[in-house]
This record gives C-alpha cells, structure tokens and sequence, in this order.
C-alpha cells in the first residue's frame, strides 16, 4: 500500500509538483552554486526560463567528473554551518564525490527510503536487519533512517562478521535482510557452511541494492534463501539509496520517487533524450535538495523508464533494473559486451553457482578475456563438462567466445564481505 498520496497521484498533479520544485532547485542552484550559474550563462538559460519540467533539457548536465573538479565543497547551495551531515560516494579511484544535507534534506530522504521499505512490504512489525556499510558510505545511514521513520525495529549490523549476522538473525528472528546481492549470497554459504539451512533462516524479504543483479542472480537469491528479492536503487550524488525501488505485490520494474527525483534517459554518445521504453543513460535531476542541488547529473547507469500502470496501484514512472554502466562495456576485439549479459548466460547455467569473474588482458597487442565460473556445490555435470557448456552457451547467446574458461570448485571464487562486490579485473 502506498505511504503519500502522491504515489498514486494522476500525472497532471505530479507534474504541477516536479515543475515547482524544479523552479526552485534551478533558482537556489544558480544563485547559490557559481559552477551553475557559470554552465547556465554559457547556454544561456535563466532560472527564469525554467516554467515546466519538459524545460529541464534546456539545463546543463552535470558529471562525476564535476563532483572531483569542484571537490570538496564547490557544488554546495548552503553555508557550512546549515550542513547536517556529510557523506562520499563509494568511487574506488581518485577523490571521493562529498554530498551533504541540510535538516530539511534529511527529512526528504528519511521520507523517500520510509516510502521505499513501505513498497518493499517491510510494516511496523518487522525487524530489519541491516548489513549495509556505515560511515562515509550512505547505505548504513539510508536503510536505518527508512526503518526507523516507518515505525520498524531496526538491528544496525553494517556489513561483514557474517557469523555474528547470522546468529543475530536467528537468535532475533530478523524478518528482513537489507545488503548487496553477493552478500546475500555470501550469507547463504556462510549459512550452510556452519550447517543450517539458508531456506530455513527467518528472513522473508531481502532488500538488495548499490549494484547490480541480473534476473538469474535474484533468482538464485529468491530460491536459496526462500524470500521476496526487492531491488532498491540510488546513488550518493543525488540522496543515497531511496531514489527508486520494486514494490512487494508486482515486483515489476523499480517505482522512482518522481516527486523528488526527476528522471530522464538519454542516449549516451549523442546526450539526446529517448523516449519511454528505449534503454539508455539515466540522468537525474534533485527536486528538493537544499545543500546539494543536482542538475541533469550523468548517472552512467543504464535503464528505460515506463509510464504503464502498476499492479500495486502506484502511479509513478517506474524504470528497469540496473544491470551495468554505460562505462562498464567491455569492448573485446570488436564486440561490445556489458559483464551482466555475461553473468545472466552463465549464472543461468545449471551446475554454475552466481558467481564469476572475468580477467582482461593484453596479449601480443590484442585483448584477451578469461572467465572464471563456479561449480556449484550440487552440481551433477563435472568441471569439464561444464566449462563446455560455458562456452556452448556464451556462443549462442552473445556470439561471443572468451578466450578460455575456468571452472573452479565450489568456494573456488573470492566473496566480498564487506562493500561492493568487483566481477571485472582489467589488467590491460
Ligand atoms: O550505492 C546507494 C545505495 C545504497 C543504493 C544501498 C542501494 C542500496 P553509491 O555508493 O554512490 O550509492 O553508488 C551508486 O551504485 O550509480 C549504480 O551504479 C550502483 N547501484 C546502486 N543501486 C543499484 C541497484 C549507493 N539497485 C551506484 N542496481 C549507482 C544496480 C546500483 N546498480
């Protein structure tokens, strides 16, 4: 069931909403950001000139590397002294992207993340247990805020000491896990390693989100752990998690808190807006940010957005799952390949446990690809009938052949414990 009114609101009365909060983003951004107020004079935009959200194309885009340029504090609207906290993005190279929060943001996104866990059926009655990273990393921050404005009991485990998760799952009756996909996995080894039955664990519901999941790895995480695989998604630039999420009744393409967060995708090469339907880069662009307002910010995440009804009743644009980046193609002598169509052919395979890695090399001036897959514990085909099937597989449905395969034994692939999981290792 919906938490706002406006979930279920009809498009007009969303629209009127996004146009007056984009005014005002627009506003605060070029009186309070010199970086807008620069990209705007040199388009020659004005606030002024911003009336309904179809003017958004008319405004600059920002990108991440916009966010290193003006680190650490160049994109913020407010004095330090109205900022409430601070958090970074989890980038691997190079300085962290620093976003902050007024008071006022706080609410706004305490709100969104209740509305998300609402959607993904987590109710007053529940104890979420959540495994996602504290501290600099808004993971941590987001689902415990979530929880606690929706009126749930909170266990604020962070990520990593499985052993210590498990037992307090058990011990507490956790009915709700909030983590990355590999980690869920991760637990379900951990689980049956120390003898207990992943299927049995209480949980009914995993919310899992900051990377992405193809439709065989939520599978496998739905049928080990026997629960509701709700995928959540957001980013550190625009809020954290709660920029969009699945509802529980359809599970059917993430609902985007539209009110908030104004989404559009565009073709990446050419920058130009597609329409509905029609995969591309997302671009986000913050509503009612008072610290950090966020024009048209480059995602690099690929999606389409959908204004079809949902089962549920909620009337929002909804947008498909993340599955890669649009910097994450691998481009392997000739052929563009994202590692998630990778992952959906083999972690499809059975036999193959969802785990894999993919190697990238040069050799004698070419590229070259290896793959690693896992047997599964279970599996009846042996290593060498599955490294067969592997490439079988990967031919006839990517035309693609890597240049070798190895199957490893169960356990055979390193687990991330803590943080986000890393598939693809480019040595080039
Ligand atoms: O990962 C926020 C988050 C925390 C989302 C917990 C969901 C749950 P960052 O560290 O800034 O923020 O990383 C953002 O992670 O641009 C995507 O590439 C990826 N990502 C986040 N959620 C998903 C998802 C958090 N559900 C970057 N599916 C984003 C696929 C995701 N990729």
């Amino acid at each position: 069931m919906a938490r706002e009114s406006i979930e279920t609101a009809d498009r007009e009365t969303v629209r009127r909403r996004q146009a007056e909060r984009l005014r005002e983003t627009v506003r605060n951004a070029y009186e309070n950001v010199p970086f807008y107020r620069e990209a705007m004079d040199e388009r020659g935009v004005e606030p002024a000139d911003i009336e309904t959200v179809d003017d958004v194309t008319r405004l600059p885009t920002t990108t991440k590397e916009d966010f290193r340029e003006q680190y650490p504090d160049g994109l913020f609207a407010v004095d330090r002294s109205a900022v409430r906290r601070l958090h970074a993005s989890s980038g691997t190279t190079g300085k962290p992207k620093i976003v902050a929060y007024t008071d006022a943001d706080l609410d706004v996104w305490r709100e969104v993340m209740a509305r998300s866990l609402a959607a993904a059926g987590v109710t007053e009655a529940d104890l979420v247990q959540n495994a996602y990273g504290y501290g600099l990393f808004t993971g941590g921050a987001g689902l415990q805020q979530g929880a606690e404005t929706l009126g749930a009991s909170l266990l604020p485990m962070g990520g990593g000491d499985t052993a210590k998760q498990l037992e307090m799952m058990c011990d507490l009756g956790s009915d709700v896990l909030a983590c990355t996909p590999s980690y869920s996995l991760y637990l379900a080894d951990h689980a049956e390693r120390q003898g207990l039955d992943p299927a049995e664990l209480p949980i009914s519901t995993v919310i899992f989100g900051a990377e992405p999941c193809t439709d065989p790895m939520r599978e496998a995480i739905e049928r080990r752990l026997d629960v509701t695989g709700i995928d959540i998604y957001g980013l550190s630039e625009i809020v954290g998690p709660g920029v969009s999420v699945e509802c529980h009744e359809a599970q059917d393409g993430l609902h985007v808190w539209e009110d908030r967060f104004y989404p559009e995708v565009i073709d990446p090469e050419t920058g130009e807006p597609l329409p509905a339907g029609e995969a591309g880069e997302l671009v986000l662009t913050t509503l009612s940010k008072e610290a950090l307002p966020v024009l048209r910010y480059r995602t690099g995440d690929v999606t389409s957005l959908r204004y079809d009804a949902c089962d549920c009743g909620r009337t929002t644009v909804r947008m498909d799952n993340v599955t890669g980046r649009a910097d994450d193609m691998l481009v392997v002598r000739g052929l563009n390949l994202y590692p998630s169509q990778i992952e959906a052919t083999v972690v499809d395979i059975d036999g193959v446990a969802p785990q894999y890695r993919i190697d990238l090399y040069t050799r004698d001036n070419l590229d070259a690809i290896e793959l690693t897959v896992e047997r599964a514990a279970d599996a009846d085909r042996t290593v060498g009938e599955l490294e067969s099937v592997v490439f079988d597989r990967l031919d006839a449905t990517l035309s693609f052949t890597p240049d070798a395969v190895e199957v490893v034994g169960a356990g055979g692939i390193e687990r991330t414990e803590t943080g986000k999981v890393k598939r693809v290792y480019d040595h080039r």
